[in-house]
């Protein structure tokens, strides 16, 4: 069998596109070094996929911020708002003065962030299409033929948004037939430049619906005489559904992610070339090669590749010493695919999940004896066994002396680059432990002043002792591992290190408790314990699959658990944990979000459930798309609710308990005035009650500067001692 992979990481294996976007976004190097960076890393990678042995080099893969964007430049829908910019790729991603970008957003269940299109009934799709004939002659030139990658036309309406102003039921993908047209038209611009085989990525083939739509697209894209040879890549789950549709139309190859097993209904696409991806793109667990040569054969798989694009895990495991033997990044991946189309399919049992990524032998006790305890996951009853309800929690929570509509922040305030420095030193040896605590320390002074200063209410400690609020986490639990260099791209140059949930998750001592104690030995207002939650910490790393992600889930909870009663057993009266990953894992099929959403409630709950009716639990999520799980937010009992709706503008309602909207958008530098945030707290006034109503920012302050916050919080301060005077 040939051997390809369905795409690769781009920001660098030393995150050189990351240095080179910012140094460029900051005025320190022009275009030129820039595209010098880009074309560089270009070259490595096709160089490098060459020298590993893969039959099937991709092109198209590389982006100066995200494939979804490039796709919507591609066709050229270009909302006109950046059109007369001078850099209309980067306004769309970034914003520019005056002009908000597109709205940013998960890709799929991944914690990769793509920008939103806006499209509507008058988009006028053109095509631009010089980036994917650029890269294949820029491949060509360095003597390899290449299969450009472009998202297809159903996902890439199927994730559009309805521009502005569109009326009322009109959806992107009613412009399926035109955007075709422009398909059809970079598919004869790439025939005219001697491409062989292009890949379009339609991952929406694996959630629910979109059927017909793929079937007319593909009947047309395939039917059209003057084009390459079509591969479809679908991915991030089994395809059965959607697999009749595509089966009907001409086109060439299908890539199944095998990953979650062999579709039923595999058979269909006989005549067509199969291309397996067993070696997954989004965990890093080396693949065993039974099991993938079984689903190989099970597949009738003519070719082998990954599950979906590499671009979800680090690049290579070099100078790393991480869990020896047991994990693959981008890197080693290749040469496991190239190994296997070297073996070929080999029939046999198909495994229902490949169970190699756990400790052998260390799985057992704590989740059993949860379950004993608990009677499996903890139930509603059982969770609410421990805590009253809410209003006897209210009650109990009065004498924390608030003031009614209370100003609180989310938790991070920004990160310093001396912080950062320092924690580099310290990991480097050049630093010594107590001189860093000392910095953390100085550095929470700062904060807590600053918050007297401002006169918020519910302080926070800042949170400067965290590089991320998952990475710290792991690295204090029993049960990861950490990796130096392992960077995965979130979003444009922002990467995170997924910590690796290999082992059984112990708590073996308190992990925030010092410095919420700190903290609150400085002031006379309550200080909030921050903590991540337990779906969001396994949301954010690479987690060991020999495990139902419930139970792996359940183990953190219980970790959580002791850090929440440890908190409230030092004095702290407010704890926050996050959760603003509960929407990123929701099953991309309808029949499976009940039964996680269930045992996510619970996790967290069981996390949270050991605090007593007079300590105050909040919780935060991100992310305007949360209308899908808001009857799932509210199941978690939180007191209060911190959620971002300042970019979406969504009000949320229907709350019975505390509730904090978003009343400025965090995410950009701008600087909200008093009358804006009045005005967003008043409309808020319509759907909360004032006793119920916090008021706050709609996400972390990390990735702003102190000089943002403080202007942005003393109006925010301003803002609610107005409303309150007149309330
Ligand atoms: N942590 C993790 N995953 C996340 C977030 C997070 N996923 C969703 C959301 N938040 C993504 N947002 C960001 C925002 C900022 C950064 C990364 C993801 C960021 N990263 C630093 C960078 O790229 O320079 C590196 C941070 C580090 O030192 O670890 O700024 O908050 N896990
Ligand atoms: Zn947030």
């Amino acid at each position: 069998p040939a051997s390809t992979v369905l795409g690769y990481p781009r920001v660098g294996p030393d995150r050189e596109l990351k240095h080179a976007l910012e140094g460029y976004w900051d005025g320190r190097i022009d275009r030129a070094g820039l595209d010098r960076v880009g074309r560089a890393l270009r070259a490595d990678t096709w160089h490098r996929l060459a020298q590993l042995g893969l039959d099937g080099l991709p092109s198209n893969t590389f982006s100066e911020y995200d494939q979804v964007l490039d796709t919507a430049v591609l066709v050229d829908a270009v909302p006109d708002r950046f059109r007369e910019r001078s850099e209309p790729y980067f306004a769309m991603a970034r914003g520019a003065d005056g002009v908000a970008p597109l709205r940013m957003t998960k890709w799929f269940d991944t914690n990769y962030h793509y920008l939103v299109p806006e499209i509507g009934p008058r988009t006028r799709f053109r095509l631009v299409a010089d980036k994917p004939l650029g890269e294949v002659r820029e491949a060509r030139e360095l003597g390899y033929e290449t299969r450009p990658v472009v998202v297809g036309p159903v996902t890439f309406l199927r994730l559009a948004q309805a521009a502005p102003g569109s009326p009322a039921g009109f959806a992107p993908i009613d412009r399926l037939d035109d955007l075709l047209d422009v398909y059809v038209r970079l598919l004869t611009a790439l025939a005219d430049e001697g491409v062989a085989w292009v890949q379009l990525d339609e991952p929406v083939l694996v959630t629910d619906g979109g059927s017909p739509a793929v079937r007319h697209a593909y009947r047309r894209l395939a039917g059209h005489g003057r084009r390459p040879r079509l591969l479809v890549a679908s991915y991030f789950g089994d395809i059965a559904d959607a697999l009749p549709a595509l089966a009907v139309t001409a086109v060439e190859a299908v890539a199944l992610d095998l990953t979650h097993g062999v579709p039923a209904n595999v058979d269909l696409l006989r005549g067509k070339t199969v291309v397996g991806g067993v070696v997954s793109g989004r965990e890093v667990w080396r693949t065993d090669a039974d099991s993938a040569r079984a689903l190989l054969a099970g597949a009738n798989a003519t070719s082998v590749s990954t599950s979906c694009s590499l671009l979800h895990v680090p690049y290579s495991l070099r100078g790393e010493d991480v869990l020896p033997g047991r994990l693959a990044f981008a890197e080693e991946k290749v040469a496991e695919v190239v190994e296997l189309a070297r073996l070929g399919p080999k029939p046999g049992p198909v495994p229902v999940a490949a169970a190699v990524g756990g400790s052998p032998g260390v799985h057992e006790l704590r989740v059993e004896l949860l379950n004993r305890r608990e009677g499996g996951v903890p139930t509603e009853r059982n969770g609410r066994a421990e805590r009253s309800p809410y209003e006897v929690r209210a009650l109990a929570q009065r004498d924390l002396g608030l003031p009614v509509l209370p100003v609180t922040t989310i938790g991070s305030f920004p990160q310093t680059g001396a912080l950062r420095a320092a924690r580099r030193e310290v990991a480097a040896g050049a630093r010594g432990e107590a001189e860093y605590e000392e910095l953390v320390r100085a550095e929470i002074r700062r904060v807590v002043e600053v918050q007297e200063r401002l006169g918020i209410d519910v302080l926070v400690h800042g949170e400067p002792e965290r590089n991320d609020m998952v990475q710290y986490f792991a690295e204090h639990l029993d049960g990861f591992a950490v990796t130096r260099n392992g960077w995965v791209q979130s979003y444009g140059s922002r990467c995170t290190r997924p910590p690796i949930l290999h082992g059984d998750v112990r708590r073996s001592a308190p992990i925030t408790v010092r410095w919420a104690r700190y903290a609150q030995s400085l002031t006379d207002k309550p200080v909030k314990g921050m903590l991540t939650g337990p779906v969001t910490i396994v949301a954010w790393s690479f987690v060991r699959d020999d495990l139902p992600l419930r139970d792996v889930t359940m183990q953190v909870a219980e970790a959580v658990r002791a850090e929440v009663q440890d908190l409230e057993a030092a004095g702290i009266r407010v704890i926050q944990v996050d959760e603003p990953a509960l929407r990123e894992l929701l099953p991309l099929r309808r029949e499976e979000q009940a039964g996680y959403l269930e045992w996510a409630v619970a996790a967290y709950r069981w996390a949270t459930g050991g605090a007593g009716d007079a300590t105050q639990i909040h919780t935060h999520l991100c992310y305007s798309n949360a209308d899908e799980v808001l009857a799932a937010i509210d199941a978690l009992d939180a007191d209060v609710t911190s959620i971002e709706s300042a970019r979406s503008g969504t009000a949320v309602q229907g709350f019975g308990r505390g509730l904090g909207p978003g009343v400025y958008d965090i995410h950009s530098p701008r600087i909200p005035d008093v009358a804006e945030v009045t005005a967003r707290l008043r409309n808020a006034l319509r759907h909360v009650p004032a006793e119920r109503l916090w008021v706050n920012p709609d996400c972390g302050l990390k990735t702003r500067t102190y000089e943002q916050v403080e202007a942005a919080l003393a109006n925010v301060v301003a803002a609610a001692r107005k409303v309150r005077s007149v309330l």
